[in-house]
């Protein structure tokens, strides 16, 4: 690659902070130990292998339930100012219900919070990271709209638990993921499959849900605690793919469609989902459809009151981009989808680079367009980078393409940062190792560290991008031609 840093922008701003990151079904493993409840991942792999491609699980995992100190060791290793990992909702509540709680599941957090601390990593905490509790999927999952009350219960108890020592929350991760891919496409668990339907309810839902539990955290707890909370949006970058009116309007509609449903409510003057993403969903449902109602719900005005202004902080997990064009197939306005409600047709470029993960490739410059776009649609609010990171597949101990991508992804940040006045004020590596990778089980990892997965211990062993991102760290620079002992940088 070539790298070229623009004079006198190549260094990170004083209070900026490095963490690395991880998430609850991902990395504990422990998936039965003393008194856990069984989520929805548990279920679904234990009922359905093959629902991963790699017939994998998180029963396991990292095994990080059973690691906590060395683990903690090895976060201290890459000198991190904060560590992100999620809490697993059935460990400290079985059953998903606040009443009944799990006092080692409790106290597993307790040891892992007061040993971050104690090794100067500030705690960033995820409450909901993908693994609902199975008897709350049994009464309809998010899409049922007590779910809201009930997430807002967890969070309350959350914070009231850990808020003493956690400043920094994450209501959701990644609610696109959870809905669109949970409960419209089934590609995520539970798995369930109601095209351009169950999406928009669950998403109607975890946003009132996300409400809640940033006004419970200002009622009962900010006066005190002198927290933030903010909420984690997967953000592509699309371009269109020519700069025809056509093509623009493509990729805007599925930055829209995609981004803009969740960021839009909370960030956006107005609130509300974006007034196009209403009406073209209101119209197919319909007319073309026959629907006696848009298939996307409808906020109350004191709903959307509520969401608006919700968050003290944009979390945003950047990997890709595509290129964008209006979708060819526009006959089949018959079958609701959020693709036909889209109407764009996106793909990677063909000229980026491929990684060992078959839904990304690689584009820097896609992060600062994305920054950009946060900044100029929604008022330039803090943004904290909560997952950005390079998938490769096998030990790959001297991981150039990693470190590469993280030279070439942290220099756009720069020029975002300092250039154009982007608020970014965190950056976090993902991940701090090797993980469960949902439907696609152990196929490919992000890790700084490898871990052998074969291994009854799961051994981690650090890559090379562990210390240049170290380097980044202690420096608080990117420094291209950083070099060591027997981790030269070259082709592998
Ligand atoms: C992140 O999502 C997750 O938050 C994180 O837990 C995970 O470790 C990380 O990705 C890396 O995988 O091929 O159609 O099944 C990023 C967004 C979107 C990633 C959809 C995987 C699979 C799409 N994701 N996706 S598909």
């Amino acid at each position: 690659v070539s790298f070229t840093l623009a004079a006198d922008d190549h260094s990170f701003p004083e209070d900026f902070q490095f963490g690395v990151g991880s998430a609850a079904y991902q990395i504990e493993g422990a998936w039965n130990a003393d008194g856990k409840g069984e989520n929805i991942w548990d279920f679904l792999t234990r009922k359905n292998p093959n629902f991963v491609s790699d017939g994998g699980n998180g029963n396991i995992a990292c095994n990080s339930y059973n690691r906590l100190e060395s683990d903690i060791e090895l976060i201290k290793n890459t000198s991190a100012n904060f560590y992100r990992f999620s809490i697993s909702w059935s460990r400290i509540f079985p059953t998903g219900h606040t009443y009944l709680p799990n006092p080692d599941g409790i106290d597993y957090y307790n040891r892992l919070i007061d040993g971050l601390i104690a090794n100067d990593i500030t705690p960033f905490v995820t409450i909901y990271h993908w693994d609902l509790p199975q008897p709350l999927l049994e009464i309809g999952g998010w899409p049922n709209p007590l779910m809201a009350d009930y997430f807002k219960d967890y969070a309350d108890k959350v914070f009231d638990l850990f808020g003493d020592r956690v400043e920094n929350w994450i209501t959701f991760n990644e609610p696109y993921q959870i809905c669109e891919q949970g409960f419209s496409e089934g590609t995520l668990a539970p798995g369930y499959r109601q095209m351009g339907i169950g999406g928009y309810l669950c998403a109607h839902t975890l946003l009132l849900a996300h409400a809640k539990a940033y006004e419970v955290y200002n009622e009962k707890y900010r006066a005190t605690q002198k927290g933030r909370v903010g909420i984690t949006v997967h953000g592509v970058w699309a371009e269109p793919e020519s700069d025809s009116a056509a093509d623009t309007a493509a990729a805007t509609r599925y930055m829209m469609m995609h981004f803009g449903w969740f960021v839009h409510p909370i960030f956006s003057t107005n609130g509300d989902y974006p007034v196009d993403m209403k009406n073209r969903i209101n119209q197919l449902s319909t007319t073309q459809q026959g629907f006696k109602r848009s298939r996307l719900p409808t906020f109350t005005q004191a709903e959307i009151n509520s969401i608006r202004g919700s968050a003290d902080f944009l979390g945003l997990n950047h990997y890709g981009s595509v290129h964008c064009i209006q979708l060819a197939n526009q006959n089949d306005y018959e079958t609701p989808s959020h693709i036909v409600d889209t109407n764009a047709e996106c793909y990677p470029n063909e000229d980026w680079e491929e990684t060992a993960a078959p839904w990304y490739v690689v584009h820097a410059g896609g992060l600062r367009s994305i920054l950009n776009w946060i900044r100029t649609n929604y008022g330039n609010p803090e943004v904290i980078i909560t997952e950005n990171g390079y998938a490769s597949s096998g030990e790959n101990l001297h991981d150039c393409n990693r470190v590469n991508y993280m030279n070439d992804y942290l220099e756009q940040l720069l020029h975002a940062i300092h250039d154009d006045g982007c608020k970014v004020t965190a950056y976090t590596a993902w991940s701090i190792m090797d993980l469960f990778e949902w439907d696609y089980g152990y196929a490919y990892g992000f890790g700084l560290y490898h871990v052998d997965f074969t291994s009854a211990d799961r051994t981690r062993t650090p890559r090379m991008s562990s210390y240049v991102y170290k380097n980044i760290i202690e420096t608080r620079e990117i420094n291209p031609s950083f070099e060591l002992d027997g981790f030269e940088r070259g082709v592998d």
